[in-house]
């Protein structure tokens, strides 16, 4: 019998806990990120549940429509959203909340404030949800800049400000994955006893990886060093191996993979779309500080993506995510293009 072994499968390691035993390594800490996590974390069983349930509930009504008991169906992005901003400010633990759902940013009113401000995207690849593809909430988080009064500078910092940043995947099995500046660790829902599970522990990049990952319905538009890296990637010349090709259209699932196989994810600017699609706070921040803790690198085209300092709260920016030697490659396509 492998005593080992069976230790280890009957001492589970919950997100709670292992968010407590960080705290233990700060004594002046009073709890309030465990207490703000256990809230996020909520709303992701919450969006899971929902998630799940999609396909059955067309049997009793489409979104937008009536249901059998005369009520209304919420379309699940609409849902979710509504489910993370109740969860966010009845933790009493945040003062300036942005959701790509909503234009503006959600000021908690004074009696339930706390000194956290959270970024996210409550159900980000929603295009996805009626054939089941796998979708996600991403997060951000930062720390209010001083006692005063809450003020949208407290959201638009550059993201190496962030003091935490995560994502939870409803794909397969439930995914969350979390950074709070020491590392990256994986959390699996174990859907029996309604806990995230450590199953995932410090996650790294590998350093180099064999899988491109982009939306090449857009190559037309490109700048030169993105069509430039592409086409390396299929028709190397440096005796290189070729690489794959795998594009979800969901970025926590397009994300996940690179940061668990490696290699690389871009989301570019093109002729169309200048600043690309993806949103700064809650898309590329997030999944940036991710890499980085994970040993990859974030590059905007022009910078390193965490130093980059938004000015509106739904900006845009290109950004290539993902395994350091491969993010070094555009980057030094990007310098080259400077040069000319
Ligand atoms: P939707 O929420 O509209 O499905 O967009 C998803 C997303 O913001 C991100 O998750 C994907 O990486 C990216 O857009 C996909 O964009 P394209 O469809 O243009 O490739």
């Amino acid at each position: 019998m492998d005593h080992a072994a069976d230790a280890h499968r009957t001492d589970l390691m919950t997100i709670t806990r292992f968010v407590l035993n960080e705290q233990s390594k700060y004594p002046e800490s009073r709890g309030d990120f465990t207490i703000l996590l256990s809230h996020i974390v909520l709303g992701c069983k919450f969006v899971c549940s929902a998630v799940n349930k999609a396909g059955l509930a067309k049997l009793i009504g489409l979104a937008g429509e009536t249901n059998v008991q005369g009520e209304e169906q919420k379309k699940l992005d609409v849902l979710s959203n509504e489910v993370f901003i109740k969860a966010l400010v009845s933790s009493g633990r945040t003062c300036i909340l942005v959701s790509e759902e909503d234009e503006e940013a959600t000021f908690v009113e004074p009696s339930k404030r706390g000194k956290y401000c959270v970024v996210f995207d409550p159900l980000d690849g929603s295009s996805n949800i009626d054939c089941g593809v796998s979708i996600g909430t991403i997060f951000g988080i930062y720390m209010i800049k001083d006692g005063g009064e809450p003020a949208l500078e407290d959201v638009l910092q550059p993201g190496k400000n962030m003091i935490a940043a995560g994502y939870c995947m409803y794909g397969s099995s439930c995914t969350f994955v979390l950074s709070a500046g020491r590392g990256v660790n994986g959390f699996t829902l174990d859907p029996s006893l309604g806990e995230f599970i450590l199953t995932h522990p410090d996650i790294k990049i590998p350093k180099k990886g064999k899988i491109y990952s982009v939306n090449e319905g857009n190559a037309k538009n490109w700048d030169g060093p993105t069509a430039k890296y592409v086409e390396k990637c299929k028709f190397p010349k440096d005796g290189s191996s070729v690489k794959s090709l795998r594009y979800i259209g969901s970025m926590v699932a397009d994300v996940h993979r690179t940061l668990l196989y490696g290699g690389i994810f871009l989301y570019p600017a093109d002729k169309k779309s200048p600043n690309g699609k993806l949103r700064v706070l809650y898309e590329v921040f997030p999944m940036s500080y991710l890499m980085e803790q994970a040993g990859g690198q974030a590059f905007t085209g022009k910078q390193r993506a965490l130093d980059l300092v938004p000015e509106k709260i739904h900006e845009r920016s290109p950004i290539f995510l993902g395994s350091y030697d491969d993010v070094e490659e555009i980057k030094a396509l990007y310098a080259a293009e400077e040069q000319k």
